[in-house]
């Protein structure tokens, strides 16, 4: 088992991450809406299904200390993106870069930053795209602009992803190398997986 380090967290930054919550509230509907909408005019339904969690505040402070800074809520903002992520799930490749155009489309998202690990896989064979936006959040006083890491994936991508996470775990980032290379390899089946299924998706909708 790994040793786990209890990290003292402020009372202030709990209170703190209410408002990413509020901005995965607001994302998580306007996605909801995208889906249904998508699915009514054309047939399909471009998003399989969203999960989305706030980060723990522990790893908040964690990942703050690793970067050498206290535990301050006002640095947050600033040097965390995914202290709200909210994750789609898609049947198919070409589904993943459509909830990003509409993402695109819409005036209150600001996209921040876009990182496309599936035209670039990682050296391990991930593959997700991956959007940090910003959306506002209306309060009773203010409005606060708040970050999400959005992270966009196929069935597959997801499938590989959440197993690779779960064995490379095991191994306490220690992993022997035939180990890794095996977990790469299955990621090129993954990979190998959503282009048939894509061409199968394109022929349904030429021939259907
Ligand atoms: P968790 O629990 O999912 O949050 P940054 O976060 O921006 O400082 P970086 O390196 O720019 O760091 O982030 P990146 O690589 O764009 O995305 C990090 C997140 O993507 C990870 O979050 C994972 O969710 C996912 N991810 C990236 N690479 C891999 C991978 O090789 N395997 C798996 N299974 N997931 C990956 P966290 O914080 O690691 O965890």
């Amino acid at each position: 088992l790994r040793a786990r380090v209890v990290t003292p967290v402020p009372v202030e930054l709990a209170q703190h991450l209410l408002v990413y919550k509020f901005a995965i509230d607001e994302l998580m509907t306007k996605l909801r809406i995208l889906s249904e909408e998508f699915d009514f005019v054309h047939q399909h339904d471009p998003i399989e299904h969203i999960t989305n969690r706030v980060k723990r505040p522990e790893a908040i402070v964690e990942k703050l200390a690793r970067k050498g800074l206290p535990p301050e809520p006002s640095l947050i903002a600033e040097h965390l993106h995914d202290v709200a992520g909210v994750r789609v799930v898609c049947p198919f490749v070409s589904d993943v870069y459509r909830v990003e155009a509409m993402l695109r489309r819409q005036h209150d998202v600001e996209i921040l930053r876009s990182k496309d690990y599936i035209a670039r896989p990682k050296p391990n064979g991930y593959r997700s795209l991956h959007l940090i936006v910003r959306i506002p959040v209306f309060l009773s006083d203010r409005v606060e602009h708040v970050k999400v890491e959005v992270q966009v994936r196929t069935i597959a991508m997801d499938f590989w992803a959440t197993l690779e996470h779960k064995l490379f775990y095991k191994f306490d980032d220690q992993a022997p190398s035939d180990f890794l290379d095996e977990l790469t390899s299955t990621a090129l089946i993954a990979a190998q997986l959503d282009d048939r299924m894509e061409s199968l998706h394109q022929r349904v909708h030429k021939e259907g």
